[in-house]
C-alpha cells in the first residue's frame, strides 16, 4: 500500500515542484535474521565506526520489526521489512526486532547505495522511525555522504514511549540534504547506531519508508539548439559556437568533422578552425538526466581567391580584376601604398603581387612576380633617350642621355601625383647630350613623381620615386 502511494506521488508530480525521486522500503520478504540487503537501488553496506564487542548488535533487514505508518505503535511482522538494530547474542534474542543487547558495545553504520541526485536541487530526506536507547550513549544518528566523505547530518530525537509493551511509536521525520547533494550523482545516506555497555531501553532503532525528494532542474530532456558567429567563412578562419539548448543540459557533445578540433565537450566551443574549403555539418547533442537531443547546422567554408597576373614587360595586369571588390598591390611583401588599380606599371625593381577581396569577403594573393631588370629608369621618344638614376632615390639623381638637338637647353618640370609642379629648371644640352645631377628641396615629401623633359622638339616623361 505504501509503495503504491509513493509511485502515485512520483507520477503526479509537476515539474518545478518538489517530487520524490528515490525510495527505499526494505521489503525483502525476510521475516528475521537477514544481515544483508540488495534492493532495487542496489546493495546496502555496513561500516564499523568504532569499537564493536564480540557479540555486538547488528543491522537487520526483516519484518521482525514491522514498518508502520506514523503515529502507529510497533508491531511484529506484517510483511513490511525495516532496517533495524538488533541483538546477535545470545542467539535466542537475535533479531527480535528493534531490540538490542545493551551490554555489547556497538558502533556501526548502515549505508545506502549511491543515490543519483543529478538534475535535482533542494533535496530532502524523509523516513519513518522508532528510536530509544540511552541519551547520546545508545543512539541513532543520520549521516550523509557527498561523494567523497561522510558527515553527521542530524540526531533524530527519541520517539515517544506511550505504546504498550515497550513498543516504539512510529514517527515521521524529514531533513534537508546539504546543497552539495544538488546535481550530485554519488550521494549516500547512512544510519549510525552506537551503544556502550551501561544499559539502555528498547526499542533501539528502526527505519522504513525512506523517500528522497527534490526539485527537478529540468524535468524534461533538453531541446538542443546553438548559434555560430558566422555561417559562411573563408579558408583558415575559426568559429565560436554558443549553446542555446533549453531544459538545462548537463553535458554537451559537439562534432566538427573537417575542423580542428574535430569534437568538444564544453558548452560553448571557441577556435573551431577550418583549413579546407567545403560544406560541413556541425552536430550538438545536449544531455541531462531526463534525456538528450541533437541539432545540426551547416557551415560553408569558402576558398581564398587567387588572382591571375599577366606579365608584359614591366606591366602587370589582372584580367579579371573587376570581379573583385577590393584590390591592393604589394611590393616586397608590404602594401604598395597608392596602387590599387587593375594593372601596375613597374618602375622600380622588386617582387610584386596583387591582393584581392572577393564577393564572399575572402582575401587572397596572386603569385609573386619579380622584376629585376630596371637598373635605371629610362624612356625613349623619337629623338630623346634619357635615363634617370638611381631610382628610387633620396631626392638626388642624375639625368643622362642624348637628345635630338644641338647645343641649347631643355626645360624640366617635376610633378607630384596630384599634378602639382614641385620643381622647374632649365638644363644645358652640350653636343646633343644631357648630363645633370638634380637635387630636390629637402622638404619635398617622399612618394612618386614625374619628371618631364622638353627640348623644344622632343619630350619625354620619367617616373621616379623619392624614398
Ligand atoms: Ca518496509
Ligand atoms: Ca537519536
Ligand atoms: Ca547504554
Amino acid at each position: 500500500m505504501r509503495y503504491t502511494l509513493l509511485l502515485s506521488l512520483l507520477f503526479a508530480a509537476v515539474a518545478g515542484r518538489s517530487q520524490i525521486f528515490w525510495t527505499e522500503n526494505f521489503n525483502n520478504g525476510c521475516t528475521s535474521l537477514c544481515l544483508s540487503y540488495t534492493g532495487p537501488n542496489g546493495a546496502w553496506s555496513f561500516t564499523n565506526t568504532g569499537n564493536n564487542a564480540s557479540g555486538a548488535n547488528a543491522w537487520y533487514i526483516s519484518c521482525a520489526e514491522n514498518g508502520m505508518p506514523p503515529n502507529s505503535c510497533g508491531a511484529g511482522c506484517g510483511g513490511s521489512a525495516t532496517l533495524h538494530i538488533g541483538a546477535t547474542s545470545p542467539a535466542i534474542l537475535a533479531d527480535l526486532g528493534a531490540s538490542y543487547n545493551a551490554a555489547k558495545e556497538t558502533n556501526v553504520r548502515a549505508e545506502s547505495p549511491a543515490i543519483n541526485c543529478s538534475g535535482q536541487t533542494n533535496i530532502s530526506l524523509a523516513f519513518n522511525y522508532i528510536e530509544n536507547g540511552e541519551g547520546t550513549l545508545d543512539n541513532a544518528t543520520v549521516w550523509y555522504y557527498d561523494g567523497s566523505s561522510w558527515s553527521q547530518l542530524s540526531d533524530p530525537a527519541k520517539t515517544a514511549t506511550i505504546c504498550p509493551g515497550g513498543q516504539g511509536l512510529w514517527t515521521a521525520y524529514s531533513i534537508a540534504l546539504p546543497a552539495s547533494a544538488d546535481n550530485n550523482a554519488n550521494v549516500k545516506i547512512g544510519f549510525n547506531w552506537t551503544n556502550n555497555t551501561s544499559g539502555g531501553t528498547d526499542p533501539s532503532f528502526a527505519v522504513d519508508s525512506i523517500a528522497i525528494s527534490g526539485t527537478p532542474t529540468g524535468g524534461n530532456a533538453p531541446v538542443a539548439a546553438f548559434t555560430v558567429d558566422h555561417d559562411s567563412i573563408c579558408q583558415g578562419q575559426c568559429l565560436t559556437f554558443t549553446d542555446q539548448s533549453t531544459n538545462s543540459p548537463t553535458s554537451w557533445s559537439w562534432a566538427f568533422p573537417g575542423a580542428t578540433p574535430t569534437s568538444s565537450n564544453v558548452q560553448n566551443p571557441t577556435f573551431v578552425c577550418y583549413t579546407a574549403a567545403g560544406t560541413y555539418t556541425v552536430t550538438l547533442t545536449a544531455t541531462n538526466a531526463s534525456g538528450s537531443d541533437t541539432e545540426t547546422h551547416v557551415i560553408v567554408v569558402n576558398p581564398l581567391p587567387h588572382p591571375i597576373l599577366i606579365v608584359n614587360g614591366h606591366n602587370l595586369s589582372c584580367p579579371n580584376a573587376a570581379s573583385y571588390t577590393g584590390r591592393q598591390w604589394f611590393k616586397d611583401g608590404a602594401v604598395y601604398t597608392g596602387f590599387t588599380g587593375p594593372s601596375l606599371s613597374v618602375t622600380v625593381n622588386g617582387s610584386y603581387s596583387l591582393r584581392v577581396t572577393d564577393s564572399n569577403g575572402c582575401t587572397g594573393f596572386s603569385d609573386t612576380v619579380v622584376i629585376s631588370d630596371l637598373a635605371v629608369q629610362s624612356i625613349n621618344s623619337s629623338e630623346t633617350t634619357v635615363s634617370l638614376y638611381p631610382n628610387p632615390n633620396k631626392g638626388t639623381f642624375t639625368l643622362n642621355g642624348v637628345t635630338g638637338i644641338a647645343n641649347t637647353s631643355a626645360t624640366i618640370e617635376i610633378y607630384d601625383v596630384t599634378g602639382r609642379v614641385v620643381m622647374q629648371d632649365k638644363i644645358a644640352v652640350r653636343n646633343g647630350s644631357i648630363n645633370k645631377e638634380i637635387s630636390l628641396d629637402k622638404d619635398i615629401a617622399t612618394g612618386m613623381y614625374l619628371l618631364k623633359i622638353n627640348t623644344g622638339t622632343g619630350r619625354c616623361t620619367l617616373p621616379f620615386r623619392k624614398d
